[in-house]
């Protein structure tokens, strides 16, 4: 294996080199101890109460021992918290400019005995190689994660070609994400990566905030599944992040006024003819159906 590899780091310079040279890099202490314990705490709550009612979402082979949890953004002050960390901006806006938005927000926790994920590209979506990224991706590591116990697999510098594998289920050139407990892993969407085989006895629990350049289509469709008492509590920093905001001609609500943080509208205006009061109903000849062609 190459030994200049990246290697974890506290020198962001040094990371943002990792990243174009390497497609990912390794960012030690981006989250205390503190926050590390808070988060894994909710995590663990809410991904056992998941299951306890069925609606888990478990896969990693035979015995689905891998339990992702959906759309944290519901889930916990904590996670909205994280989305405003400053490696995301930092980051974020170095890999996909400024006005990125969060595509999702998800936890993977790798349990024993769980197979590796095919490698894949987050943005294998997109039919062509872009020369730089359109989305980008931070696992943040709320246990200490080792080649063992289910550490991302990443295909070094895959990033600089849209190459399709061979064997996507060949784990042979990847190499293993590893690092304490804190530890941030930044990979551009162009890397070739998946969950890694957890041979250990112990639960691997990551955080995936997943990012996209404002113009990608987000995983998490944020306006229908946002509980509405949290879509209200958000703040407009929070809201930009995670596409509220119109940006050039998309995002806009009856269309696009720039830089508008929009919202749902106490009235949409929908169907309406000159001399007839909005409500009063419309006046069709019997036959015709409601909606106009
Ligand atoms: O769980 C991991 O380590 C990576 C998950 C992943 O590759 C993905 O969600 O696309």
């Amino acid at each position: 294996m190459d030994k200049s590899l990246p290697k974890l780091t506290r020198d962001l310079n040094d990371a943002k080199r990792d990243l174009s040279e390497w497609g990912y890099c390794l960012i030690a202490d981006a989250l205390s101890g503190g926050q590390v314990a808070t988060l894994r705490e909710r995590l663990v709550e809410q991904a056992a109460a998941e299951g306890e009612i069925g609606r888990g979402a478990f896969d990693g082979g035979a015995g689905t021992p891998n339990q992702r949890v959906w759309n944290l953004i519901n889930k916990g002050r904590v996670f909205r918290e994280l989305i405003l960390h400053p490696l995301v901006g930092e980051f974020m806006a170095h890999l996909l400019g400024p006005d990125f938005i969060l595509s999702s927000l998800t936890a993977n926790i790798a349990g024993p005995g769980g197979e590796p994920m095919l490698l894949h590209r987050d943005q294998g979506y997109v039919p062509f190689h872009t020369p730089e990224a359109l989305v980008a991706n931070i696992a943040w590591m709320l246990d200490d994660v080792t080649a063992d116990n289910g550490g991302t697999r990443l295909v070094p510098r895959s990033h600089q070609s849209a190459q399709p594998l061979e064997n996507p289920n060949d784990l042979g050139q990847a190499i293993a994400a590893e690092g304490p407990a804190g530890t941030a892993l930044v990979f551009d969407g162009r890397v070739l990566h998946g969950t890694g085989p957890n041979v250990s006895r112990a639960k691997r629990h990551v955080l995936l905030s997943y990012f996209a350049r404002f113009f990608i289509r987000q995983q998490e469709n944020m306006f229908l599944s946002l509980d509405p008492e949290v879509e209200a509590s958000l703040s407009d920093e929070l809201k930009i992040r995670l596409g509220y905001r119109v940006r050039g001609t998309l995002g806009g609500v009856q269309g696009p006024v720039e830089g508008k943080i929009v919202s749902r509208p106490h009235h949409t205006l929908g169907e309406i003819r000159a001399g007839v009061k909005p409500g009063a109903g419309v006046p069709r000849p019997a036959g015709e159906s409601s909606e106009r062609r």
